[in-house]
């Protein structure tokens, strides 16, 4: 069979297309486990941002795919359903099959949509079985985790049980099967690898419990560095670990860092996520073996620096420094130290906004990235399908905007008892454009050619709706504030 699977083109502010354009990593593993004789491409609608629709036209063209498959977020489910409406347009006996977190969260969305099939929770062996019923005509009753039609119904196969990764029960990503090039991170190209997938923890925003249970399930060494290996061999300077959480296991993870060093893959640039308190807490062994490794970035769920926030969000334990058994408080501040001490720099993912939040509780959190982070990540609590988080703001009734295209992270759909929405976005964004400022000379000394010819588009994005006189403090901020909602809201209905 020929199939096009898709991933969308939206982003969000924290992720500007000029430096960031990453590939989804869920699309090439799916291309790599289906049968061989099939004919699949796959297209990073980011890397054509602004030109999607073009670009689908033209892919459906030249491949005449009879199966065209989406990866949705929350936030994309809009794009993904003009999409395919245009799909439907161009050839209507194209099946659709919609796949990710929010078909597999909220698969009722898609069930008014013009498509065929909904893949819930992982994809491999489903979109396998789903490729061979196809092909051989056989009914999709006995394929667990997917929902399809019959007649005029849905029909939901209960779940599939998560695979535990083990042998080559998911083989490698089939990277050339991509059709479309110019992935970067600050430059230079980018990919994205697995080592694991779970967790265990049950933070409140999370969709990850939702999605696949409370469990942690590992490749063996061997695949990830053959992985990494394939990922350079592709061009990648740059791997992003995509892990849900990667520091679950420290031990596991230090020798994982001792096996890209071994393995001499240690000259490529690394970026993960990683627990704060997984860090602050065997600092001493594995950010020095991190720093040897190559792990350049590391995104901290910091979440909160305030206890009240933590407990609301379910994050206390993960943000726990301990010493001998007992607990020594906050784990941020000396997670932050020992990845500075080794050189790394420390993207510092804060959620501001929760419901008992003030104006000085906010800026207590604004305050603390200007002062301890490197690049700032910082969002407000999205109630995104299905999360415990979702069912608290609804029972204090504080979502005020229920249009899934703005629940990207940094746009606040939720008040807190003290302020609105809007005026929790905009103390947010007020002071975290300089903060990202800041960290310009640092990006500057390790791509000074990349930093010299994008400096002014960088800029331009970070200061979006800022003119000289708002910059100068001539015109009040809030105009600017007004004129940067006013891009975004056209940005995102650029399909
Ligand atoms: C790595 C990651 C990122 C990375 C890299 C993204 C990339 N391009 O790969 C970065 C940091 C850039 C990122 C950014 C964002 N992310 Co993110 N991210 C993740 C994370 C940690 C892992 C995703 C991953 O790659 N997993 C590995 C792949 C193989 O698994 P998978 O994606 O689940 O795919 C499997 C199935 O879902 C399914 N599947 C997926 N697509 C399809 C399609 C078809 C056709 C089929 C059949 C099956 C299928 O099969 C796949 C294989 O089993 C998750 C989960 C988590 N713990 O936080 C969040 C997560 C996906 N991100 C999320 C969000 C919201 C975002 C942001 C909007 C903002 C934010 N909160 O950071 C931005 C948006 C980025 C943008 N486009 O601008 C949410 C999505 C929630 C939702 N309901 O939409 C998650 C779940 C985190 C959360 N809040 O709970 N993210
Ligand atoms: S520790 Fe990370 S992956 Fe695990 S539940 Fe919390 S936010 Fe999700």
């Amino acid at each position: 069979m020929r199939v096009l699977l898709l991933s969308m083109p939206d982003s969000f502010e924290h992720m500007p297309p000029i430096a960031v354009r990453m590939p989804n990593g869920a699309l090439t593993s799916l291309a790599g486990n289906v049968d061989t004789h099939h004919q699949i491409a796959v297209a990073d609608l980011i890397l054509v941002q602004g030109r999607s629709r073009e670009t689908l036209h033209r892919l459906m063209g030249e491949l005449k795919p009879d199966l065209v498959g989406f990866s949705v977020m929350t936030f994309q489910r809009r794009t993904a359903e003009r999409l395919i409406a245009l799909v439907r347009e161009l050839k209507p006996e194209t099946k659709v099959v919609v796949g990710g977190y929010d078909p597999s969260l909220a698969p009722e969305a898609y069930l008014q949509m013009a498509v065929d099939l909904v893949v819930r929770g992982e994809g491999e062996i489903t979109f396998r079985e789903l490729l061979r019923a196809l092909e051989r005509g056989d009914s999709f009753d006995h394929i667990p985790g997917l929902s399809h039609r019959k007649g005029d119904r849905w029909v939901h196969n209960p779940d599939r049980a998560v695979s535990r990764l083990e042998g080559d029960q998911i083989k490698l990503p089939s990277r050339k099967a991509r059709v479309l090039s110019g992935y970067t991170l600050l430059g230079r190209q980018v990919d994205v690898v697995e080592t694991s997938r779970g967790c265990t923890y049950d933070c409140s925003f999370c969709s990850i419990i939702e999605m696949r249970g409370r469990n942690f399930h590992t490749y063996n060494f061997d695949r990830v560095l053959a992985d990494i290996r394939d990922a350079r061999d592709h061009g990648a300077r740059t791997i992003f670990l995509v892990d849900d959480n990667i520091t679950l296991n420290v031990q596991r993870f230090e020798a994982l860092c001792r096996a890209i060093i071994d393995a001499g893959l240690n000259k490529l640039d690394y970026f993960v996520q990683a627990m704060t308190s997984a860090i602050a807490n065997h600092g001493e062994t594995v950010a020095p073996l991190m720093r040897r490794a190559g792990f350049r970035y590391v995104f901290l769920g910091i979440e909160n620096i305030l206890e009240d926030d933590l407990e609301f969000l379910r994050a206390g334990a993960k943000n726990t420094a301990r010493e001998n058994g007992a607990s020594r408080g906050n784990a941020t501040i000396k997670a932050i130290d020992y990845l500075h001490r080794n050189k790394m720099y420390v993207v510092g993912g804060l959620i501001v906004g929760n419901p008992d939040d003030t104006g000085e509780s906010i800026e207590a959190n604004l305050e603390f990235a200007r002062r301890y982070v490197d690049w700032p990540y910082i969002q407000h609590p999205t109630p995104y399908p299905r999360t415990p988080m979702t069912k608290d703001f609804y029972v204090q009734g504080l979502v005020t905007n229920e249009r899934m295209e703005e629940y990207d992270g940094t746009t606040a759909v939720v008040r807190t008892q003290h302020l609105s929405a809007e005026e929790v976005e905009y103390q947010r964004w007020r002071a975290e454009r300089w903060m990202k400022l800041r960290h310009m000379p640092a990006a500057f000394r390790h791509d000074p050619w990349f930093i010299v010819r994008h400096a002014p588009e960088m800029f331009a994005h970070t200061f979006r709706g800022s003119s000289v006189r708002s910059v100068l403090g001539l015109e009040n901020s809030r105009k600017a504030f007004e004129r940067y909602k006013a891009i975004r809201t056209a940005e995102r209905d650029q399909v």
